[in-house]
């Protein structure tokens, strides 16, 4: 990936739904103005969840997803929930693509409960209103009619989208509101064997971004320089920023004036995820021989974070805690929805995952009581150092 690519995690991902051949797949081809998706009269033409990123206006970059057809039958069996559970993992903002002759049936309420689960902003498009005499008033803001083959109310559409998917509330930075123009920003970034060849990971990346656009200046580092960096620094950093895997050599390095903060605080303070994080950190000193801990990966081809998760971690977490745990992991789109077994959750970063999918699994877990937490903050704790990398995210720099 990049730099100027926008992440997919960042994307705002539009998914469309329905029941076979209402018009999804025409619907998104009039949006993106595009053939992108095979429309025919036969019904269950889209066998398979289709992903494509492109740049849509009024939107900005967006993840358009094409969805197979559930049946007319008005139940969507075990099979389709769980795969349209799968695409509404990643979705942002639904589109529940109805024809307008039939109107709305069992399957598609199934479907608008489904949105309603996962908190996922949508909209009812009833299609083919071509095919009316007169077109209805809309019930209420949720519904629209639309044309996929004449293009009626598709521009109408595109902006309702827009105006569902639009997050409230301040812009959200990394690390730009805790830094001003000209400070220096430390960033420790190891480069040993499992980091990735010829490239930084993307937090590293958008860390360096958000930097720029504060007008402050960025020294990336790897921890072995660190203290040399610091003796040749005529300004001392506002703030310096580790990788958790080198925390306890940078905490040494780090001068005690220095505030210093890892990119998994930042980012999971980005996310929204950190008082939950912080709050399930806390388990870790009360487990007991025999208990059982689940690490979870949101990818399945991160060297680095499989490294973490699946050797140190268990490592550090035996030494520190002193017990005989058992371990659990998963990896990817898979997370198992029982958390009872677990006497703690310790997950990734999360930094391939949209961040509504991470907020979901902490809510899991919240809802289930089980502690979560993630894998730099557990890693801060058991350096002992989590209270001062929690320190700038809390009370500034
Ligand atoms: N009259 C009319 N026909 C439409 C409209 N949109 C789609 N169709 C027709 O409806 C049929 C199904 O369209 P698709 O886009 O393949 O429907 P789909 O929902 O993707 O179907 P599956 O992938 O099979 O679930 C095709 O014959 C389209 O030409 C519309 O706005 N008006
Ligand atoms: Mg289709």
């Amino acid at each position: 990936m990049g730099l100027n690519d926008t992440p997919s995690a960042e994307r705002l991902h539009i998914g469309f739904f329905g029941r076979r051949n209402t018009g999804k797949s025409s619907l998104l081809n009039a949006v993106t103005g595009q053939d992108l998706a095979i429309v025919s009269e036969i019904k269950g033409t889209t066998t398979d969840p289709v992903y494509k990123a492109m740049e849509l206006l009024p939107l900005g970059p967006v993840v358009i997803i094409d969805t197979p057809g559930i049946d007319d039958k008005g139940h969507l069996g075990e099979l389709r929930i769980q795969k349209t559970r799968q695409v509404l993992q990643k979705t942002d903002v639904g589109v529940l693509v109805v024809d307008t002759e039939s109107g709305r049936t069992a399957a598609d309420e199934e479907l608008i409960a489904l949105f309603a689960e996962r908190n996922i902003a949508y909209l009812v498009a009833y299609n083919k209103s071509d095919l009316l005499r007169n077109v209805p008033e809309p019930a209420d803001d949720h519904e629209i009619y639309v044309s996929a083959q004449t293009g009626f109310n598709i521009g109408a559409l595109k902006e309702r989208i827009a105006a569902r998917g639009q997050t409230s509330g301040p812009e959200k930075r990394i690390l730009g509101d805790l830094i001003k123009p000209g400070d220096i920003v430390v960033l420790v970034v190891p480069i040993d064997s499992a980091a990735p060849k010829g490239r930084l990971i993307l937090p590293q990346q958008q860390a360096i971004r958000d930097v720029l656009e504060s007008a402050a200046v960025s020294v990336v580092v790897r921890e072995s320089e660190l203290k040399a960096t610091f003796d040749r620094l005529a300004q001392k950093p506002a703030l310096v920023v580790t990788d958790s895997q080198a925390f306890a050599q940078v905490q040494a390095d780090t001068p005690e004036d220095v505030p210093l903060t890892s990119f998994s605080i930042l980012f999971a303070r980005y996310k929204g995820l950190l008082d939950t994080a912080l709050d399930g950190v806390a388990a870790l000193d009360s487990l007991q021989d025999g208990d059982s801990v689940l690490i979870s990966e949101g990818c399945t081809h991160h060297r680095q974070c499989d490294d973490i998760g699946t050797i140190k971690l268990p490592r550090w977490l035996n030494a520190y805690t002193g017990k005989d745990l058992k371990y659990t992991w998963t990896a990817g789109g898979t997370f198992p929805d029982d958390l009872s077994p677990y006497k703690l959750v310790i997950h990734c970063g999360g930094c391939m995952l949209p961040t509504r999918e991470m907020q979901h699994r902490q809510q899991m877990a919240n809802a289930q009581k089980t502690p979560i937490t993630n894998y730099g903050i557990a890693i801060a704790q058991m350096n002992g150092i989590l209270e001062r990398a929690t320190k700038p995210v809390k009370f500034g720099v």
